[in-house]
């Protein structure tokens, strides 16, 4: 297995894709994407485009979806919900669709959409991931940090240094092994400075800061923990994730 690690969708290459790719935007997309499934939602639907999100959605029984609209970090106005994993509660969305837009978690999940195998990682169920890699092995993997706005964003590259460090782990393999590129390195790096006090990472982060100014800081708490839930969305056809059985 090779793992490759790039910090945006934009820096990911396009002629050729991998066995499985991985998306991952810890604050906030993917971390709401694995609670909507924990908390029992049938799948998640994701678009790039609100308008498109809307017309689709039309076609899905009423009490049997959710729209959920982010941009800026603010709930888009007529949406049910925002982005915030929190609001995701067993209560709400329990066999409900949840159909989503966000400003670039669900750009980077469209990036890799043709890969054979498509997940969804945030620090939260990061372990899931790791079991899943280790019991298929695929040949190349890529994660692939959301950022902000095609720039670099230091909460997805340190979710893909803890996916990385753990499978170096559990594979008994050295970095040369594993590593498919320098970033995978330089994520595991991050990763092994602030495992510890990820929470304090997410502090400095300017997408962080961002959410605190909108008074978001239980969001961040909540999508600090890793490995507390035992859920992997994957991608059942383009754009819809649900959750992975054996
Ligand atoms: O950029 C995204 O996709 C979002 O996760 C951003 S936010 O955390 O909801 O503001």
């Amino acid at each position: 297995m090779k793992i490759f690690v790039y910090h945006t969708p934009e820096l990911t290459p396009s002629d050729t894709i991998p066995e499985c790719a991985i998306a991952v935007d810890v604050l906030r997309a993917t971390s709401t994407m694995a609670t909507v499934l924990a908390a029992g939602g049938e799948a998640v639907q994701v678009f790039s485009d609100l308008n498109q999100l809307i017309e689709v959605s039309e076609n899905w029984p009423a009490e049997k979806r959710l729209r959920a609209g982010e941009r800026g970090g603010g709930k888009v106005a007529g949406f049910d919900l925002g982005n915030s994993p929190l609001d995701c509660t067993e209560e709400v969305v329990e066999g409900r669709r949840l159909f989503i837009s966000t400003t670039n978690g669900t750009r980077a999940l469209q990036r890799i959409q043709d890969a054979p195998i498509v997940l969804t990682a945030a620090l939260i169920n990061r372990e899931a991931v790791v079991k899943f890699l280790l019991e298929k092995q695929p040949e190349t993997v890529w994660i692939v940090g959301s950022g902000w706005e095609g720039t670099f964003s230091l909460e997805d590259t340190v979710c893909a240094g803890a996916i990385a460090h753990s499978l170096c782990q559990q594979f008994n393999a050295s970095l040369e092994e594993l590593a498919g590129n320098d970033e995978m390195i330089s994520a595991i790096a991050l990763y092994s400075q602030w495992q510890n006090d990820l929470l304090g990472l997410l502090h400095k982060a300017s997408h962080g800061q961002r959410l605190l100014r909108l008074e978001c800081y239980e969001d961040l708490k909540y999508c600090s923990q890793t490995d507390i839930l035992d859920i992997l969305p994957i991608q059942q056809e383009p754009g819809v994730l649900k959750s992975y059985h054996k």
